[in-house]
């Protein structure tokens, strides 16, 4: 196309006009038949389409949640005494014995230590207690709605639908958090079709109801996203008093024996194995929070949840589940 050399001027000299003529509110009804025009072109059926969106109007409760994750503001002990807390350690405990005999077969066949799928399930749910009660479809339409992040949720809203469509589920079943998190893992429809696993066989991938599905599509996510079997997630240290903490890097592996000879030892006093091991040192909170140790497998449980703060109490919970 080409663009009248005015209304380039206008453009270049102009910018902030172009951009709130493309911010300008859509009506709910708008976008509704826009959304709806684009899952069918994507083979979702006006059936299920009408389900979704009789009587529907965009829930403005989800949208203000949407802008204050409680995550952010919590400082690490705070948030590490939640997810570690006496109940979930003794709970965790006692499932993964309950568990033991199916958590272990798909620990060795994912090559995921079985703590780790526990201590997710636990976070994520309360170990399948409290998956959420909002509709999908609709929580997923209203923040695409909302146009922050308007082509990824309306990609997941589209998948959630799939979903439906390929009989995982049903349309009045699918609940779960106004962020689109489903099941006992709580899996966005994206994540669902990438990781999700039946286990059990019956057919269907249930992340709701069977806990061999459960369990094997947690195992299976970590492994897509790059477990390395025979290691841990990291260690809380403790450092010398003359230790350079400009060192600070989440990315910035160096083999263990680099970090003894900085005078780093575990927090219980213990000097670091000799092993050949790469391992970066971060704060997850502010300095006086703890200092940590992690290894790759850090930054796989950060593809699940890019919390620094997620990642470290997840694998502290996996070490007490473990103990
Ligand atoms: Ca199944």
């Amino acid at each position: 196309m080409i663009i009248p050399a005015l209304i380039l001027v206008v453009l270049m000299v102009f910018p902030m006009v172009v951009k709130a003529q493309t911010t300008v509110p859509r009506t709910q009804e708008a976008f509704v038949s826009q959304l709806r025009a684009k899952a069918q072109s994507q083979g979702i059926s006006e059936r299920l389409l009408d389900q979704v969106f009789h009587g529907f109007t965009v829930d403005h409760k989800a949208i203000a949640s949407d802008k204050s994750q409680a995550e952010d503001r919590l400082r690490f002990t705070k948030y590490r005494k939640n997810i570690v807390s006496d109940y979930r350690v003794k709970r965790g405990r006692a499932l993964y014995a309950k568990h033991r005999m199916l958590l272990d077969k798909i620990a060795k066949e994912y090559g995921v230590p079985a703590p780790y799928i526990v201590a997710l399930w636990g976070t994520e749910t309360s170990f399948g207690a409290v998956t959420g009660n909002h509709n999908i479809p609709r929580a997923l339409a209203t923040l695409a709605y909302e146009g922050r992040r308007e082509e990824l949720f309306t990609n997941e809203f589209i998948l959630a639908l799939k979903m439906i469509q390929e009989g995982h589920v049903s349309y009045d079943q699918m609940k779960g958090s106004w962020a689109g998190a489903m099941g006992q893992c709580q899996f966005m429809p994206s994540s669902f079709f990438n990781y999700a696993v039946d286990y059990d066989g019956d057919g269907r991938k249930n992340i709701w109801h069977s806990l061999p599905d459960v369990f094997a599509s947690i195992a299976n996510y970590l492994k897509q996203s790059g477990w390395i079997a025979d290691q841990r997630w990291g260690r809380q240290i403790l450092l010398p008093t003359q230790f350079d903490v400009s060192q600070e890097d989440i990315n910035a592996f160096r083999p263990l024996s680099f970090w003894s000879s900085q005078g780093v030892r575990f927090a219980h006093g213990g000097a670091l194995p000799q092993l050949p091991m790469q391992a970066a040192f971060i704060f997850p909170g502010s300095p006086e929070e703890g200092a940590y140790l992690i290894y790759p497998n850090f930054h796989v449980l950060l593809k699940w949840n890019f919390s620094r703060l997620f990642a470290t109490a997840v694998g502290l919970l996996a070490d007490e589940i473990a103990r």
